[in-house]
């Protein structure tokens, strides 16, 4: 069966890196089946209509499901997003394997509680420009799933 990769962006935290998560998912879905394909959408903005329509519970509780259903936790933290945030923090208590990506690039300082989550083997911290993307997936993805 194929690898469930969630991934993880920021949505109502503001879309300015959207691009960034559409190369990203792009990249992931060399390795599995992306559970959250949805996040690079242009038309999911953070003013929220297409959340309208579902309802935030559906959507909290849909992607809760996502999670544990999932093999490994890709997220993209340089736009800090309490949802993002949220997400890691129940990938971690699930004992999900899990990496974050962090442009220093954006100017930002990223929040201790995830660049301190590093613990050297399940959970990941890397720094990245975004022409690395490709190389550094191929690294981790070969490194963490030999059997691929
Ligand atoms: C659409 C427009 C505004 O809000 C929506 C709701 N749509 C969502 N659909 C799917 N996943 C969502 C949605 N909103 C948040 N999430 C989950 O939280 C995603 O998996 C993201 O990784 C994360 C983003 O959280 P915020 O706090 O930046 O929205």
């Amino acid at each position: 069966a194929a690898l469930r990769v969630y991934f993880c962006g920021s949505i109502r935290g503001g879309r300015e890196d959207r691009a960034v998560y559409e190369r990203i998912i792009h990249e992931l879905g060399k390795f599995g089946t992306v559970l959250t394909e949805h996040i690079a959408s242009p038309t999911l903005t953070d003013s929220g209509e297409d959340a309208a329509e579902l309802g935030d519970r559906f959507i909290h509780d849909r992607d809760v499901q996502w999670l544990e259903a999932a093999d490994v936790v890709v997220a993209e933290v340089s736009q800090p997003s309490l949802g993002v945030g949220y997400e890691l923090g129940r990938a971690v208590a699930m004992n999900k394997k899990m990496l974050c990506l962090f442009r220093p690039s954006s100017g930002r300082v990223l929040s201790a509680m995830i660049r301190g989550a590093e613990n050297g083997s399940s959970i990941r911290v890397r720094d990245y420009d975004p022409g690395e993307i490709e190389q550094l997936l191929l690294q981790y993805f070969t490194v963490t799933f030999p059997a691929l």
